[in-house]
């Protein structure tokens, strides 16, 4: 470990210390060594396991330099993370705003449960710091300024939120006459799980010569906009309220395909695809695809014209990340990517029993408004006790009441009965296998201690697997994107066993979650592992999050025979693991 990550988990633990309301002693200790530990040239990583030229820089005592040398060697340090374990790895990043310290926090944390940036952002939407000691008007007005320019500064969206923005653009856009073609191109385009930016593409009659000006004054007067960065006749440029950059292009529909194709990307597929153009014997750019010999146009107009004079198939945009997707239009051989429409199911679901929203009835009923049918009533169990998380004999109720809005159903849809279930520190599953016995599906799921060693975490995870009623691995990395990265273990080695098993791995749709990745997908495919699509939903409203998690599946190349919930319920029950 570089001084400096040594110097911030000291200064981690001391700002986490003092929200905790921590010994000021010790506190002021931490401090103290972190400082030391910038300002010395010596690498303590070479001298860590020496104590005494440990304790030779001025600043580190004995016990300080045997949490040095502890860092050293697990990587993380203990007392920080039991810290983290307590208020949660976002509280962190609320740290990190401008004006922010540990007292601003601590009380944000005991009077409005505030632990993440998203949660201080809700809260001041709702007015809810007002009449806090420490927040005056002008404080709240930083407070918000900081907010805004934290995500600024991760500069990436959530899929949800680029979806809500796009859809309202959409709309405005549909109030202006003579425009054929609006398409969102870019990594949105390709489905990546975050986005940064908007890169809007427009065609019509109205963007042509005589009208392009008055359009793009159309653009520029759109009310969501919160500063605009450019503003040509052919490209405006703005920024949205949440910081969200969006290009709008101005084309001429002549050469529409052409600008889809170069915006859309990615960069990487773009360069493959301009190399084997010249190969060919053609130049392709954002205007067209166009002889070298003489400068005229071969294709242009649509995407399937550009990839067909190049001998290629058409390539869906959620494969366009130049990983094998060029030569396999050539030979034909790109997969048959699975569909929204293919799947039959979605069997992680929440009600009012824990963290839900909705009731039993409700959930089941919005999933038959959907199409499926099947759907699954999996809520947490008793160690998340602030879902208020059922133990065992509630979860025994539970299930009777699932049974009877199953057979209230009388058959238009299945609702099965199940659970998700903690995955406790040591890998034990937070209820007994008696009651896991009765379920259809039983959800295995890591949501505390996310910050164990590497080791451990592999260990508790794998050892989770092994318990014969575990048919499902919900959420396997833990993620929560531009939040927390996933907790740190072997994931090859999980998706070993659980292919070894028949536990099938969840892909999560939550857009916050998204979890497994595409690579992480791709993977778990190619080493055989059965593959899950569900929702998580808290809400009737949350069953739509089911295209963020699609989008992750086509990524990953994945068919409709790679994905269980595709199948009717009686042969998905049956391609579960089968139980003892
Ligand atoms: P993002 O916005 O960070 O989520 O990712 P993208 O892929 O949307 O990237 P962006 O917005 O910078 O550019 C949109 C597309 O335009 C990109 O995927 C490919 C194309 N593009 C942009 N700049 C270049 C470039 O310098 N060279 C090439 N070949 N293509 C580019
Ligand atoms: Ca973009
Ligand atoms: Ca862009
Ligand atoms: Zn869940």
């Amino acid at each position: 470990m570089d001084n400096r990550s040594i110097a911030q988990l000291l200064e981690e633990t001391a700002d986490l210390l003092e929200i905790d309301g921590g010994d000021s002693f010790r506190i002021r200790s931490y401090r103290r060594a972190a400082e030391a530990v910038q300002g010395t040239t010596v690498a303590l990583s070479e001298i860590a396991q020496d104590a005494k030229s440990l304790q030779a820089i001025p600043g580190i005592g004995k016990g300080m330099a045997a949490n040095i040398a502890a860092m050293e060697e697990t990587g993380t340090f203990s007392p920080r993370k039991e810290l983290l374990e307590k208020y949660g790895a976002g509280i962190l990043e609320l740290l990190k705003l401008p004006g922010m310290g540990p007292k601003t926090v601590a009380l944000l944390f005991s009077s409005l449960q505030i632990a993440t940036v998203g949660q201080l952002e809700a809260a001041l939407k709702a007015g809810k710091l007002e009449g806090l000691p420490r927040f005056g008007e002008k404080q709240i007005a930083n407070l918000k300024k900081a907010v805004e320019e934290y995500h600024q500064h991760t500069g990436r969206f959530l899929l949800n939120v680029a979806d809500r923005e796009a859809e309202a653009f959409r709309e405005y856009l549909g109030g202006l006459e003579g425009l054929e073609q609006v398409t969102v191109a870019g990594s949105y385009r390709r489905g990546r799980e975050t986005v940064g930016d908007l890169d809007v593409l427009i065609a019509g009659p109205a963007c042509e010569q005589d009208r392009a000006t008055e359009t793009a004054a159309y653009v520029a007067s759109y009310p969501g906009i919160a500063d605009i960065l450019a503003h040509g006749q052919n490209k405006v440029s703005f920024h949205l309220r949440n910081r969200m950059q969006v290009d709008v292009r101005l084309l001429p529909e002549s050469s529409y395909g052409a600008a889809l194709q170069y915006f859309t990307g990615s960069k990487s597929h773009n360069v493959s695809l301009r190399q084997r153009a010249l190969k060919q014997g053609y130049t392709l750019s954002e205007y067209a695809l166009a002889r070298v010999k003489d400068g005229s146009v071969a294709a242009a107009r649509t995407e399937e014209e550009i990839y067909a004079a190049l001998g290629l198939e058409w390539i869906p945009p959620h494969l366009r990340e130049n990983l094998g997707e060029i030569e396999a239009a050539e030979k034909h051989t790109l997969p048959k990517l699975v569909e929204q429409a293919d799947i039959r199911g979605d069997v992680h679901a929440h009600t009012t029993a824990t963290d839900g929203r909705c009731s039993i009835q409700e959930m089941a009923e919005a999933a038959l408004a959907r199409g499926y049918e099947y759907m699954a009533i999996t809520d947490h169990s008793k160690n998340l006790a602030m879902t208020n998380g059922l133990d065992a004999k509630r979860a025994r109720e539970h299930m009777k009441k699932i049974r009877e809005v199953d057979a209230e159903m009388e058959g238009r849809i299945r609702v099965l009965t199940g659970i998700e279930v903690d995955i406790l520190g040591d890998g034990e599953l937070d209820l007994p296998d008696d009651i896991l016995a009765e379920m259809d599906i039983v959800i295995a799921s890591v949501h505390t201690l996310f910050n164990q060693p590497r080791k451990e975490m592999t260990e508790r995870v794998l050892r989770a697997v092994e318990n014969p009623y575990v048919r499902v691995l919900g959420h396997p990395t833990g993620r929560l994107l531009l939040l927390r990265e996933p907790f740190d273990f072997d994931l090859g080695a999980v998706l070993d066993r659980c292919a070894e098993l028949g536990v099938a791995v969840e892909q999560n749709s939550s857009p916050e979650r998204l979890d497994l990745n595409d690579v992480h997908l791709r993977t778990a495919h190619e080493k055989g592992c059965r593959i899950v699509i569900n929702t998580d939903a808290h809400h009737t409203s949350h069953y739509g999050n089911i295209q963020y998690g699609m989008r992750q599946l086509r990524r990953a190349w994945l068919t409709k025979q790679d994905v269980l919930n595709t199948l009717p319920a009686k042969k998905f029950l049956g391609a579960l693991r089968p139980r003892p």
